[in-house]
């Protein structure tokens, strides 16, 4: 833990869009002071203070990205004791499987092809394709979970994906048929840098893979607590269509996703064959207006009047005598206790399947996160879902805490009791 005269340091303001370079950004939200969502505190820490960075939403008018513009050190955020292993969730596991099942069938792969993911975290995509006989190659900085995916037989190297790096493969003859790069684009400080890596790395006929959360679901559906330090953007088709153009990539396909409260898979070549679904999509953005700031006028008052409804649930809860714990020590989660101050006088554990993130505590405010096993032991009336985005999931393996009388609270876009 940095001495806390040296946090100012770790943060810097950004007065230019971060892919095109345009001046003129636009305020959306300010979630206030925050400190880092993934950063769990640990017990011997427990009464050192803490980082806390402003955490500002703004709009580029000149290419549409909306992008925090609070940068945190990336050595910072992504450190030795990052705690996010991808391989915790079952589903997010058959999601990926599905994913690579159906390349290697479409694109024909075999022992001749290569297939390189960056932020391969634990290996929890990859494995799938070295279970067909396919050479793959993760890079990863964080080492937990770099070092997970090397002991599963999946090469790492520990690591930042950028530009030099992607020469360097390139020049040895590292070029991939297949480019996989999942819910870390919007952790990119150098996005253009990163993206033109992305094109160094692929073959002539290589297709980039990219799944990101996609910002209309974030600004129709209130999902305001997937923004923290680490999302650096939150983009639109038509920011991504024009990122990729820049770096002499086209976005020619994409999918529509519903992990992560709605993502977008990106099917990115060097070729231009623009497809239907890229148009199509483009057509809807422009008609609704997502390339305008009008747009995102009123996303800091719906955000606040939720936080508000939020918290009165809660509280009167706890005025009527519930005892209320949490689901899910999620990056988001800590975006959404510490906005909405919900400290351990509301929620009196998290829990999380994760055992690298269980013995530790929320950030900020400081929760401690138990194994689930903790809902059933200690049986409190309500828990809050901050895990939203696996819900189903969760509400399966926790029958018994439900079918015992427990009840599910999810907090947007409404405040509300789930029913499965
Ligand atoms: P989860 C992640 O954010 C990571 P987070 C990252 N910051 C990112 O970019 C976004 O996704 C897109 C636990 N869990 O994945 C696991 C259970 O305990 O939604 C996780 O700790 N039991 C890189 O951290 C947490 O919940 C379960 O059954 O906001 C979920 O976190 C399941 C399904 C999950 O996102
Ligand atoms: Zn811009």
């Amino acid at each position: 833990m940095p001495d806390p005269k040296e946090f100012a340091r770790m943060h810097r303001v950004e007065t230019r869009c971060r892919s095109c370079g345009g001046s003129e950004l636009t305020e959306v939200l300010d979630l206030g002071e925050t400190p880092l969502a993934d950063r769990l505190v640990c017990a011997e820490h427990l009464n050192q203070p803490e980082p806390r960075f402003p955490l500002r939403v703004s709009f580029c008018s000149d290419c549409s990205l909306v992008q925090i513009v609070d940068t945190v050190d990336a050595h910072v955020l992504f450190d030795q004791e990052y705690p996010y292993f991808s391989s915790f969730s079952p589903a997010l596991l058959a999601h990926s499987k599905a994913n690579a099942q159906a390349l290697i069938k479409a694109r024909g792969l075999g022992p001749q092809s290569l297939v390189i993911e960056l932020a391969s975290n634990d290996g929890y995509l990859l494995k799938n394709y070295l279970e067909s006989g396919i050479a793959v190659l993760g890079i990863d900085p964080a080492k937990g979970p770099a070092e997970a995916a090397i002991a599963i037989g999946v090469p790492t190297l520990m690591t930042f994906f950028t530009l030099e790096l992607a020469g360097k493969l390139a020049a040895e003859g590292k070029r991939a048929d297949v480019v996989h790069a999942n819910n870390v684009l919007a952790h990119v400080p150098d996005l253009n840098g990163f993206v033109e890596g992305i094109r160094e790395v692929l073959k002539d006929d290589g297709v980039a893979v990219i799944e990101a959360p996609y910002l209309k679901p974030l600004i129709d559906h209130l999902e305001f607590d997937t923004i923290y330090h680490e999302h650096l953007c939150y983009f639109s088709v038509t920011a991504l269509d024009a990122l990729f153009r820049r770096n002499g990539l086209f976005l020619n396909e994409i999918q529509h996703l519903s992990i992560h409260g709605g993502s977008l898979r990106l099917f990115v070549e060097r070729l231009e064959r623009v497809g239907a679904s890229v148009t199509d999509q483009l057509a809807i953005e422009r008609a609704e207006g997502l390339d305008r700031i009008e747009y995102f006028r009123s996303f800091s008052d719906a955000v606040a009047g939720l936080h508000g409804r939020l918290r009165t649930l809660l509280h009167s809860l706890k005025a009527d005598g519930a005892r209320v714990a949490a689901y899910g020590a999620a990056a988001k989660g800590a975006t959404l206790i510490n906005y909405v101050d919900l400290d351990s006088q509301v929620i009196d554990f998290v829990v999380d399947r994760n055992v690298h993130k269980q013995g530790r505590y929320m950030p900020g405010q400081k929760i401690p996160i138990l194994p689930p096993e903790a809902l059933t032991e200690h049986k409190p009336d309500y828990v809050l879902v901050l895990a939203w985005n696996f819900i189903d999931e969760i509400a399966n393996q926790q029958r018994a805490y439900l079918d015992g009388g427990g009840r599910f609270i999810v907090p947007a876009p409404e405040p509300r009791i789930y029913a499965p």
